[in-house]
């Protein structure tokens, strides 16, 4: 079997690493955890079937986040003019307070409640006689202070348990105050598998209570959303800069670096993008069927990608004053990009990654180690359902269980005053046959090399032995794995939070990100590290079935 001092460039056989990882649990566990380990085999007509959005086995120590999580940090946290009420004990609010690292531009008005940290620091008292009286306090001591356009409830498990009435209070409120939009998310860290549930339910909220709410004409001649980017590191000023010199208004952004009033004009747009598939196509659905706003997927992660979208941004709306400006943008963007690639690519050609993140960046970042030469040899996704790894085709055939019908489904009609498909069925059906997808996403899967080992709900265990087996030349994920994968001797970047980096979006992004990267993977100090535990072992342990 393979072992940790397993040389560089020796082809592992994906088969035994896999029974390597599961090797150790009981019998039961290991039958559950094989088909969430899927080795890649490079099908023509297909992909194989891996078992995703399932519950987390107990005692592993799982990557995933909760579904509050995914509602208010993901979702909601990125909107600068929204006052967040977490109602929950006070250590709930801290990992919803900046520490993803989206940043928000205050723009003219100045309104940006993103650096505060609202909670209703609920105590044992709450939780016997109830916490609503506290909630509706937390509600006006914000109205008065900070006269926000809206604000949001979010409850966390407590609140589901003691069965606290988070949204009559929340609607009383609104009621009550007439100039704020008050409303709530039963968003409880228990109420799904992991933040995937608090993107649905987040999603489901803010069409409910928000989207269509503004008529006011935003000006533009080509107007889209941008649905699925969250602004980490800065990357949505990026993008938007990008945006801006093709001449392409974003009406609203879901939700980095955006407003209340860009979430209630969003149905003014004549294209949806989805940057990020699994956090927010419910929304891109709703869009298109209440309001008649085609989708496409994009990817403004990689240089070229990021080129691949603005083309068919600009193919979309026909134009031939769109299509020049786009490729001039392009053709004047590249070249420094193109110039740093090279630069760097003698130092990275050939190095390998691992990369388990969320639910779409483990595929996205793939881009960016491409266009340096490296190779992503295992990736895989915290909470990615099984579209995000096989492509949208499967959906019909998912399997709803309890879990997944816990979370509301919208049943969303055309809007009888405002459904508008903006293009007709014709004029689609001749933007296919050009080439363009609409309501397409192909999965991780596709894009990556038969032999790779794909990896759904990494834990912790598996992470280490899989470093150990394999040695990439740097694993991305997150902090709970940065320090454990430092002390095997890999580098770790953060692709969550970036580490402090970023952005590394669009153009310049991918330059800054050649950069860390070609530091990360070639310094020497990883090679010198070695604990003290690791010469002399004092004390080593066994399993109980061992
Ligand atoms: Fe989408 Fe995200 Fe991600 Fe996600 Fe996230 Fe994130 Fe992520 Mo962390 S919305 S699925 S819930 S791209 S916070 S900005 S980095 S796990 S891969």
């Amino acid at each position: 079997m393979t072992t940790a001092t397993q040389k560089k460039g020796k082809q592992w056989d994906p088969a035994e690493i896999k029974a390597d990882l599961i090797k150790k649990y009981p019998p039961k566990v290991a039958r559950k955890r094989a088909k969430q380990i899927l080795i890649n085999e490079g099908i023509d007509n297909g992909t194989p079937e891996i078992l995703a959005n399932v519950r987390t086995i107990p005692g592993i120590m799982t990557m995933r986040g909760c579904t509050y999580a995914g509602c208010k940090g993901v979702v909601m946290g990125p909107n600068r003019d929204i006052v967040n009420i977490t109602h929950g004990p006070i250590g709930c609010a801290f990992y919803s307070w900046l520490t993803r690292r989206n940043q928000t531009d205050p723009g003219p008005d100045g309104e940006n409640f993103m650096p505060y940290c609202f909670s209703t620091d609920m105590q044992d008292s709450d939780i016997i006689f109830g916490g609503e009286k506290k909630l509706r306090a937390a509600i006006q001591e914000a109205y008065d202070l900070f006269h926000p356009k809206s604000i949001c409830v979010f409850a966390t498990c407590p609140v589901g348990l003691i069965g606290d009435d988070i949204h009559a209070v929340s609607k009383e409120m609104k009621e009550k105050f007439g100039d704020c939009n008050v409303y709530a998310f039963s968003c409880e860290g228990y109420k799904g598998v992991s933040q995937s549930a608090g993107h649905h339910i987040a999603n489901n909220q803010v069409f409910r209570h928000v989207v269509g709410t503004n008529e006011t004409e935003r000006p533009g001649k080509y107007k889209i959303n941008l649905l699925g980017e969250y602004n980490i590191g800065g990357d949505a000023f990026e993008i938007e800069r990008i945006l801006d010199k093709c001449g392409i208004t974003c009406i609203a952004t879901f939700s980095g670096n955006s407003t209340y009033e860009q979430f209630a004009s969003a149905h003014q747009a004549d294209l949806n993008t989805v940057m990020c598939h699994r956090s927010i196509n419910y929304v891109a659905d709703m869009l298109d069927t209440k309001y008649g706003i085609p989708w496409i997927k994009v990817n403004f992660i990689g240089a070229e990608a990021s080129a691949k979208s603005l083309r068919k941004i600009a193919q979309y709306f026909e134009d031939r004053e769109l299509i020049d400006r786009v490729e001039e943008v392009i053709a004047e963007e590249m070249p420094p990009v193109v110039a740093a690639a090279r630069e760097i690519l003698p130092r990275t050609e050939g190095k390998t990654a691992m990369l388990f993140v969320g639910g779409s960046r483990a595929h996205h970042y793939q881009e960016l180690f491409k266009e340096i030469g490296m190779k992503t040899i295992s990736a895989g996704y915290e909470f990615a359902h099984r579209d995000d790894y096989e492509g949208r085709q499967v959906i019909p055939d998912l399997e709803v269980d309890a879990d997944s019908r816990n979370i509301e489904e919208l049943h969303i009609e055309p809007d009888e005053t405002r459904f508008r498909p903006r293009k007709e069925a014709s004029e689609m059906a001749r933007l296919e046959e050009s080439g363009l997808r609409f309501k397409g996403y192909d999965g991780i899967i596709s894009d990556m090399a038969p032999g790779t080992l794909i990896i759904d709900d990494l834990n912790q265990y598996e992470a280490e032995r899989l470093v150990e087996i394999m040695r990439p030349d740097i694993f991305c994920a997150g902090i709970k794995e940065k320090y454990s994968i430092q002390k095997l001797g890999i580098p770790m970047k953060q692709l969550h939070s970036y580490d402090s980096g970023g952005p590394y979006a669009g153009f310049r992004g991918a330059v800054n990100f050649y950069k860390e990267i070609d530091r990360l993977v070639n310094t020497k100090v990883w090679s010198y590290i070695r604990a003290p535990w690791q010469e002399n072992p004092q004390l080593s342990a066994t399993f109980v079935w061992e």
